[in-house]
Order: structure tokens, then sequence, then C-alpha cells
């Protein structure tokens, strides 16, 4: 589907017009600026946000998002679907509400009591597991475990960049049970000299062609000997979407979203950086120097990310919507394999901040909650920013730091409220 095709829902969605200059619009509409074709602040009272918009109907219609709750497709082939910020409230991402980022097409019907996991490459004893046997053979853990696209906020990005056009929701964080890589990579026994870790799925390329792998990532050992780094084939206390890797995937908390393998059928362990698909050339990495928005780099210079940054989201209200007075705002703040150390809300466009009351994470790897009782002055529009820092001192910024493959957008996040 051509690039931009869709209409992306974001702070923009709150007026009409182009998309193209979401962020200089809703400036000036904040201003009082009237523009042709645009009057301040219009469309926000009442405004319904159609659901499907822009995307073509065939999308809309299949049934892709069958056992899905809410989420706006994005692309149909391979399916990428997000979830509003507003439905992603919640402390544990239902099922129902998770995200999904296909590079290619998902297995057809898969039998969980057929499945089978191969540990093999530079291990002393390669290993061939059913998921009854990683069960018992292995400690069960239950963790709620944060993974976010390393695209989500792509849509924000000015030159625009092509790729899946993500605004927020690409995001989420359930609660995943199953064994840890860490114990079955100690079981096969890693050798000397053991560099990095590669995930194969039984998904297929968009070509169809059998053996033909979309996307085939991995991690550094020591990442993968972390001990929230699971192999999970539960989500929720329930079977896995069949979006979401049913019935076995990785999830590696903190990192690109990439790294977490669905239908996971093989883990090799490499002596050198794997080159699987959508590892080399510029997948997933951004340039190692600070570049001009636009600019064309080199792929030589790209460096392939790893953590994601400091970021939060606003879940509650609603964006767009009608508040009172006195509103409690919350939502949800994470960074990569580090903990958020503080939240700060502002509703005056980033001149003054608030602290928000901000949780611990419930385990390593998840998302921590944040809420704050906030008071208007009176009655108008309003935007509502949340801005994390993390226990590094890193604080979300408010521009967007452009790279050309649209990754790492952690700008602050941004809610417009009509305050009656
Ligand atoms: N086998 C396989 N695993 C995959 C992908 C894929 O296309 N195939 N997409 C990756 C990407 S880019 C992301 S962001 C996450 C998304 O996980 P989700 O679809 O469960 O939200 O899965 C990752 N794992
Ligand atoms: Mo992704």
């Amino acid at each position: 589907m051509p690039r931009n095709s869709h209409h992306a829902k974001g702070t923009h969605d709150a007026f009409p017009g182009s998309r193209e200059e979401p962020h200089r619009r809703t400036f000036e509409a904040a201003a009082g600026v009237t523009r042709r074709g645009f009057v301040a602040g219009a469309g926000l009272l009442g405004m319904t946000i159609p659901f499907h918009c822009g995307v073509p109907a065939a999308f809309a219609s299949e049934d892709v998002l069958t056992g899905k709750d809410g989420l706006t497709l994005l692309n149909g082939r391979p399916i990428s679907a997000e979830t509003p910020a507003h439905l992603l409230d919640d402390a544990i991402t239902p099922t129902a509400r998770h995200f999904i980022r296909n590079n290619g097409l998902p297995p057809g019907d898969v039998d969980a009591a057929d499945w089978t996991l191969t540990v093999d490459g530079l291990v002393n004893r390669p290993a061939t597991f059913s998921i009854d046997e990683l069960r018992m053979q292995f400690d069960v853990v239950t963790m709620a475990l944060t993974i976010e696209c390393g695209g989500n906020g792509r849509a924000f990005f000015d030159p625009a960049v092509g790729g899946e056009q993500w605004t927020v929701g690409a995001v989420a964080c359930s609660e995943w049970t199953g064994v840890r890589l860490a114990d079955v990579l100690k079981k096969a026994g890693v050798k000397p000299g053991a560099v990095y870790t590669a995930h194969y799925g039984a998904d297929t390329n968009l070509s169809g062609k059998d053996g033909e792998s979309p996307i085939s990532r991995g991690v550094p050992m020591d990442k993968a000997m972390t001990d929230n780094v699971l192999i999970a084939f539960a989500m929720n206390g329930g079977p896995l979407h069949r979006q979401n890797g049913a019935p076995l995937r990785l999830v590696v908390p903190g990192w690109l979203g990439s790294c977490s393998q669905k239908w996971l059928r093989r883990v090799e362990v490499r002596e050198q950086v794997h080159d699987g698909p959508k590892m080399i050339g510029t997948s997933y990495r951004v340039p190692r120097y600070p570049v001009a928005p636009g600019d064309t780099v080199p792929d030589e210079d790209f460096d392939i990310i790893e953590r994601m940054p400091v970021k939060s989201l606003v879940t509650s209200p609603e964006h767009g919507t009608a508040a009172l007075r006195e509103v409690e705002v919350r939502g949800h703040a994470w960074s990569g394999d580090r903990t958020v150390s503080a939240v700060e809300v502002s509703i005056d466009f980033g001149r003054t901040w608030i602290t928000a009351e901000l949780e611990g994470p419930v385990n390593p790897g998840a998302w921590q909650n944040w809420r704050r009782q906030i008071f208007f002055p009176q009655a108008g529009y309003y935007e509502v920013w949340s801005r994390a820092t993390d226990s590094a001192g890193d604080k979300q910024p408010f521009a967007i730091d452009w790279n050309p493959k649209g990754y790492l957008n952690n700008s602050v996040h941004r809610i417009a409220l009509r305050v009656t």
C-alpha cells in the first residue's frame, strides 16, 4: 500500500486537513491562529474519529483482526495493526489489545502439541523440545513484559519515511508465561566464542515461497542470557493469539520488537553477529551520528538498534474527547532495560511540568503505571503531554530525532482535550 495512504491517528486527528504538519498545526491551533481551511480547535468537540478511515475497505473487512478489539489496521499484507492509546489503559495489556506487526505471512493452522523448538549452532548439546518438554524440563515463569516495535511513532516523522505508519500504539505489556531462554541455552551448553543468537520462525516471506523467511533476527549472548527473556507459550493466562506468534514465541522485553521472534522454531547460537533477513542493510538500524532530516546515509554508517529509549503514553483520558475541569490523567512509561524514575505532565505546552505518581515495574521488563489528578484553570482547549525520565537521567525529547527509516521516536506523548 502506498506510503501514507491511510490516515494515522495522532494529535493531528483532532484537526481537519493534511496530516503532513500535525505538530505545527496543533501549535497554531493552541495559539488561535486560523489558516485557510482550518479553524483553530474546530472538529475537536464531539468529534468522532472514523475507525478505519483511509484504510482500503478490503483490509478493514478482512477478518485478520478476529480476536482483537479496537485495533487500527495499518496494513493488511503483511498485517500491521496498532492499538489506540486509550485502549492501552490496562496495567496488563489484554491479548485482544496487543498490537500486531507481521513482516510476512503467519503459518497456517498450527498445532501446539506437535510444535518443536530446536536449539543448535555453537552449543555442546543441540536439542529439540516439544512445548510440553520445555514446560517440564525448565522453570516456568510468568512476567509482564513490554514489547515495542522499533518503528513506533514513525507516522510523525517529517519528512515522512516509508514503512508502517505507526502512531503511538505499537507497544504493549502483556503477561507472558514460558521458560527462560537462558535456561534452555545453559542446558544446551553454549560454547566459548558464542557471540549472537539467531531466531527462526515459521512464517513465510510475502512472496509465499517455501522456506523463504521474512525476518530472522537475534541478540547478543549477554542479552539472551538475561533472565526476563522468555520463550513464551502462554499470553495473559491463555493461548497466544495467532497473530502474536502462537503457539511459541520469544519475548525480549525492552529491546525493539523485532528481537521477539514469533512462531519460534529454532534458536541458533552463532560465532558472529547474526546476518538473517532484516538484520542487515538498514533494517532496524539507525545512523551512528546525527543526520539532518531527509539526509541519505550510506548503509555502512548504520548501527543495529538494541534497547528502546525512554517513553511514556497517556492512556486516559482519551485523546480528542471532552473533559471536566478536574480529571485523572494516567498512563504508562518504560525505558529499554532501565527503569523509569519520573513522569511529568504538562497542560501548558511544556512551559511547566507537574510530577505524576509513578509505580515501580511489577517485574523487570514491565512498563510502569503513572497517574496524576489535574485541575484545568478554565474551560477551553488543552493538550496533555507526558514526559518520562529514566534511571540513567534520559528524558523524552519534544522534537523527533529524525533518521532515514523512522525508528526510535520517543518524543513526548500529546493528547488534546476540550475542557468544559
Ligand atoms: N516470525 C516473526 N517474528 C516477528 C515478526 C515477524 O514478522 N515474524 N515481527 C517482529 C516485529 S517487527 C515486532 S514489532 C514484533 C511484534 O509482535 P506482535 O505482533 O506480537 O505485537 O514481532 C516480531 N517478531
Ligand atoms: Mo517491529
